[in-house]
């Protein structure tokens, strides 16, 4: 597992404390402060900063004093936190699917139930479970297909082997989607920066909640992060965005409603390199007057971000909401369209019993499911991990 978001080398860092001092290379003065653009920056409140620094430090044996990267820690110390983390996570995360569980394992219960062996009725009655959970039908019927091959060359036998069949399917589907041209922080330079994350989706599933999730997951790992509130349509969606700023103690960059959405990014970006930002995402509108408007500004703005920084954006997430299901796969259609999606975040999966949606997008989209929100609070977003999503669902 580890961290969240992995730009940071894992290298050992080298202080370099036991060669001559004249060896070592002096360190150069750091750049005067550019100032942004006043007006539009909201820093975090600076009773927040100060209670940081007033905190006790702890006792430690290591010259980084508390540090966020947990260099303070030995290294057995920091493989046991990794693993109490790794647990919590994965017990909020079958929590948060548990509805999904249940309905699937009841109704697979129903199917299986006094049956000796695998016939064309309980073939059908499968089908009918899977694309109730929202798999969706091309997928059912995919999954079906390769399951009739195995009884065919006899490679599945009986019910366990059929059961497990399914749910070979189901992570070969997630996992194959995970090669299809994944954007992520890892395959760009650390030399280009900022690393520039655009968040698009329909009104309401959830855009805002996870930018504000994710700032603050990748601030925690050490990161400078900015954020960039280009949803100027609604007078409302700048100030949600600057409830989370301020939650996460991440500065803003935010103008007057009706400002053109491309002229704020290209503020923030100018701003993100004037402070040395690692990290700038970009809150987008989720609705406009009409669909090509939007459609357009989203492609603006990409041209906007590719013009100041090399490869911009980086990695454009589309959020599709979860409990919306098969609504939701066709209005992320639109977005594949036009915006150069690289990646999904899935919100609201502790909203739905019908959580399967995850394998259509995943198929239909051909696109990878990169983070699962699993709850309105801030650390309720996880890395989505297909693995885990198929143990979860099916009971282990
Ligand atoms: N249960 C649950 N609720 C979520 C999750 N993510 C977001 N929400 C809720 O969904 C609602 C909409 O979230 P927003 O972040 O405002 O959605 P948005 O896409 O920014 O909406 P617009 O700005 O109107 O386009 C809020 O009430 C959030 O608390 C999640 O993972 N689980
Ligand atoms: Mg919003």
């Amino acid at each position: 597992m580890g961290l969240f978001w992995r730009r940071k080398k894992d290298d050992f860092v080298s202080l370099r404390l036991n060669e001559p001092a004249e060896a070592r290379p002096e360190t150069p003065a750091p750049p005067p402060p550019v100032e942004p653009p006043r007006e539009t920056v909201v820093e975090p409140p600076r009773e927040t900063r100060e209670t940081v620094k007033e905190e006790p430090v702890p006792p430690t044996r290591s010259p980084f004093q508390s540090s966020v990267l947990g260099l303070n820690l030995s290294m057995e110390e920091l493989q046991a936190q990794e693993a109490a983390l790794e647990q919590e996570i994965s017990a909020r995360f079958r929590r948060a699917v548990a509805a999904t569980r249940d309905s699937l394992s009841e109704k697979l219960d129903t199917v299986f139930t006094g049956r000796k062996q695998i016939d064309e009725e309980l073939l059908d009655q499968l089908e009918e479970v899977l694309i109730a959970a929202d798999i969706g039908v091309p997928t059912t019927l995919g999954i079906l297909e390769t399951v009739r091959r195995g009884i065919a060359r006899k490679q599945i036998n009986d019910l366990d082997a059929l059961k497990l069949a399914i749910k070979t399917e189901l992570l070969n589907i997630l996992q194959a989607s995970e090669r299809q041209g994944v954007a992520s922080e890892t395959t760009v330079p650390e030399g280009i920066a900022p690393y520039v994350m655009m968040i698009v989706g329909v009104n309401g599933v959830g855009k805002t909640t996870t930018i504000g999730k994710l700032a603050q997951r990748i601030k925690a790992e050490g990161n400078d992060v900015l954020i960039c509130a280009a949803d100027t349509f609604r007078a409302a969606a700048s100030d949600q965005l600057a409830i989370w700023a301020e939650r996460t103690g991440v500065p803003l960059i935010q103008q007057k409603q009706g400002t053109d959405p491309a002229a704020v990014l290209f503020d923030s970006l100018k701003a993100a390199k004037a402070r040395g930002s690692e990290v700038l995402i970009v809150d987008t509108a989720g609705r406009l007057h009409n669909k090509s408007n939007l459609m357009a500004e989203l492609e603006k703005m990409k041209r906007v971000a590719a013009r100041e920084v090399d490869g911009a954006p980086h990695e454009t997430l589309l959020v599709v909401d979860a409990v919306t299901g098969q609504n939701g796969l066709e209005q992320a259609r639109q977005f594949l369209k036009v915006a150069g999606v690289t990646g999904i975040v899935l919100t609201k999966l502790d909203g739905t019993a019908k959580g399967g949606i995850a394998v259509a997008i995943a198929k239909e989209l051909n696109l990878p499911i990169r983070y699962a929100g699993i709850g309105e609070k801030v650390d309720d977003l996880v890395v989505f991990d297909p693995q885990q999503y198929v143990n979860s669902l099916f009971g282990n």
